[in-house]
């Protein structure tokens, strides 16, 4: 039997303020109805990311002690280097301060103006990354993956015959690499399976392009894989894991998600001369290869995480614990995104508040009422934070979908607080009629959800 619950005891904790709804309503109002601009200890439970957030180990902590904080040549650089080797197969590990540095430096290398890079979904930094290249940052998930209802075991395949299209079209020369996200994080934390991961490998070979994981989310992958894949459910997560990686030349890592550590990341592949020109990129930009813009300690405390993350009872709940909070919304009535993927819930906010348009925002009024009413912080996903006025149209520009996401932090919170997030929802849920919709008072020209302010409508204004 997988372990049943928290596979771990609390050491340390962390006390949480108790704010009043009216001290959160004060505070709300102070941010312009914007959630990041909330002071973080005013907030109960935080949703806002699963990236950076997790609890360390004790054998992390103790392992920041023995941090070696030598220039060049640190043993803590060794001890990822091997643990990276030992997880992936790829023998060369170049550290960087965290995901976005490895993205760069790839793309730097690798990638020319007026080219295309195929993933299943970028994600923003990813396609920021690219883009800054000059090149195209194109999405190939399959369309199941784009469906919010549909249910499918790996809906963050990538779509191969899209990728043979793309390639007999355009030829190799303009696709300098292709890259899988692993979960796909734009797609509401969705697995890829091995099949689909060799498949694209496949094609990658028959044209000549290297096959790059963002692997930063590896381990909640492969635990799927192990649960959903035919043939994997004998095989362990951390042979599953060397198995999907073999797939793959190499890849961009946020040890930020399941490397367990609060800051950090790396490049890994085996291609000796790709590694001497992005360590010539490195030393200009980030540090020496042996240390890539973090602390020796901090080498250490990712070297740890990743051989921790891949601990089997430890997936078991994490994995459970995410999916047992879709399940309570979900019984309760309350769209989501399924099946609920690895590291977040995502909630459907145009079928939760059908009342409100996108122009008013229906996400951002979810995310404005689990704070001022329960404490609780997530993240617009949605026309607050993808929308925007057509330059040449004039005309106002919605996506297709309009979500709230609940990223779950890897060892912070117990279930009976995801319990209590649940029924908050819930709660909402059934009183949702009464919600009003919101109106953008400022917009940053860039990345407008950082810094928009918005007001609540008046009840005469509202749309029925
Ligand atoms: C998440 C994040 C963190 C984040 C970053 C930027 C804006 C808002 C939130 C970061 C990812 C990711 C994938 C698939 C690369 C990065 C960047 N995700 N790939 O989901 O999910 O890593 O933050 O270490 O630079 O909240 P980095």
């Amino acid at each position: 039997m997988r372990f049943p619950a928290e596979p771990f005891r609390i050491k340390v904790v962390e006390p949480l303020r108790y704010v009043s709804r009216e001290e959160r309503a004060r505070l709300l109002a102070g941010a312009g109805l914007n959630i990041f601009q909330v002071p973080a200890d005013s907030i109960y439970i935080d949703l806002l990311t699963d990236s950076g957030t997790s609890a360390m180990s004790d054998s992390q902590w103790a392992g920041l002690m023995v941090g070696d904080e030598s220039y060049a040549g640190s043993r803590n650089f060794y001890n990822l280097e091997r643990a990276v080797r030992e997880i992936t197969g790829y023998h060369r590990m170049i550290p960087t301060h965290q995901g976005r540095m490895a993205e760069n430096l790839l793309f730097s290398t690798l990638v020319r103006p007026g080219q295309i890079v195929p993933n299943n979904s970028h994600f923003d930094t990813t396609r920021a990354n690219v883009e800054a290249q000059g090149a195209e940052a194109l999405d190939l998930v399959i369309d199941e993956g784009l469906d919010p209802t549909f249910d499918h075991p790996f809906k963050g395949n990538l779509d191969v015959a899209k990728l043979e299209r793309l390639f007999e079209t355009h030829g190799r020369e303009k696709i300098p690499l292709v890259m899988i996200t692993v979960t796909n994080n734009s797609g509401g934390g969705q697995p890829v399976s091995i099949a689909n991961a060799r498949a694209v490998r496949e094609v990658c070979d028959r044209y000549g392009v290297p096959l790059f994981f963002d692997a930063c989310r590896f381990a909640e992958n492969c635990y799927f894989i192990q649960e959903r894949e035919p043939g994997y459910a004998s095989k362990s997560v951390r042979e599953i894991a060397r198995e999907l990686f073999a797939c793959a030349v190499g890849c961009t890592m946020s040890g930020k998600k399941d490397g367990l550590v609060n800051i950090g990341g790396f490049l890994a592949f085996n291609d000796d001369s790709l590694a001497e020109r992005v360590t010539n990129l490195l030393l200009r930009i980030e540090g020496f290869p042996t240390y890539g813009g973090l602390a020796g300690r901090d080498l250490e405390g990712m070297a740890r995480g990743l051989n921790e993350v891949l601990s089997e009872d430890y997936l078991a709940f994490r994995i459970n614990q995410v999916r047992n909070l879709g399940a309570m919304l979900d019984q309760a009535g309350v769209p989501i995104v399924k099946p609920v993927g690895g590291h977040a819930v995502y909630i459907d906010a145009r079928r939760f508040l059908p009342h409100i348009p996108q122009s008013q925002f229906p996400g951002q009024c979810l995310v404005v009422v689990l704070y001022r009413d329960y404490g609780i912080r997530a993240v617009e996903v949605g026309s607050l934070m993808f929308g925007h006025r057509d330059p040449q149209t004039g005309q106002d520009v919605f996506p297709k979908l309009d979500l709230v996401r609940l990223a779950i932090p890897r060892r912070v919170y117990t279930s009976e607080q995801m319990r209590y997030v649940a029924q908050s929802v819930i709660e909402i849920h059934r009183e949702r009629d009464a919600m009003r919709g919101l109106r953008l008072e400022y917009e940053a020209p860039v990345l407008r959800h950082f810094t928009a302010r918005l007001r609540e409508l008046e009840p005469a204004t509202v749309q029925t």
